[in-house]
């Protein structure tokens, strides 16, 4: 069977919370903090990161919106297909989540890798801030807009990505009591039997 790699505290969580929706046949390993950079790992993904998905003939898939999508394809219903509505907003959100959201998150987790000084970076810190507030306002707003319950109306591992999101929120100054819709769908991902099974397995606690 196919190993999903997770990390504590990590955007792993929302291949390992669709692993749980799923019930699919994926063991999950969950590696300490700092091992993502010994050669053993290195070996599984030369980036250094999580998630990877390795399958048994030994081949690695990387990028948790590919992860999510294969998931969907080999063990979802045909609610996941990409060619049906849900589908293709999933991907689209998958998208926009990993590859704008997780990525404006530069700034706040390395701005050493943008700016030398420290005041460049404090100046950096600020614009990061700035530009998650948009982002998060965006999410809020496309939540409400659906029902407030999933991000898209119905459960997609958009809302999976989505609770790891809202989770970061807390190590900025940003606060979930500014976006409403976040903060209801937080707790309401926390009361699911798979998210709570998957935060178990990946050594983190549900943070209310
Ligand atoms: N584009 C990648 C980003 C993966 C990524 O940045 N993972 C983080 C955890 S959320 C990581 O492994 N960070 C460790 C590091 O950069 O040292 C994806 O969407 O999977």
């Amino acid at each position: 069977m196919p190993t999903l790699y997770t990390m504590p505290g990590t955007c792993s969580l929302a291949p390992n919370i669709a692993v749980a929706w799923l019930d699919a046949p994926v063991e999950i390993h969950n590696i300490a903090y700092g091992d993502h950079k010994k050669e053993s790992y290195l070996k599984i993904n030369p980036k250094g990161k999580v998630p990877a998905l390795r399958f048994e003939d030994g081949d690695t898939l990387t990028e948790a919106s590919a992860i999510l999508s294969w998931l969907g394809a080999a063990y979802g219903t045909d609610a996941y297909a990409r060619n049906t509505v849900l589908g293709r907003k999933e991907a689209e959100a998958l998208s926009y989540m990993t590859s704008e959201v997780h990525a404006a998150y530069g700034g706040h987790f390395g701005p050493g890798n943008f700016a030398d000084s420290d005041a460049a970076q404090d100046e950096v810190k600020r614009k990061t801030y700035e530009n998650l507030n948009g982002h998060y306002k965006l999410l809020d707003e496309h939540l409400k807009a659906n029902g407030g319950e999933w991000y898209l109306g119905k459960r997609s591992f958009a809302d999976a990505f989505l609770y790891v999101l809202t989770r970061w929120l807390e190590q900025t100054p940003l606060s979930i009591d500014d976006y409403s819709a976040l903060k209801k769908f937080r707790a309401h991902m926390e009361a699911d039997e798979g998210v709570q099974k998957a935060l178990k397995r990946q050594d983190m606690e549900p943070i209310g």
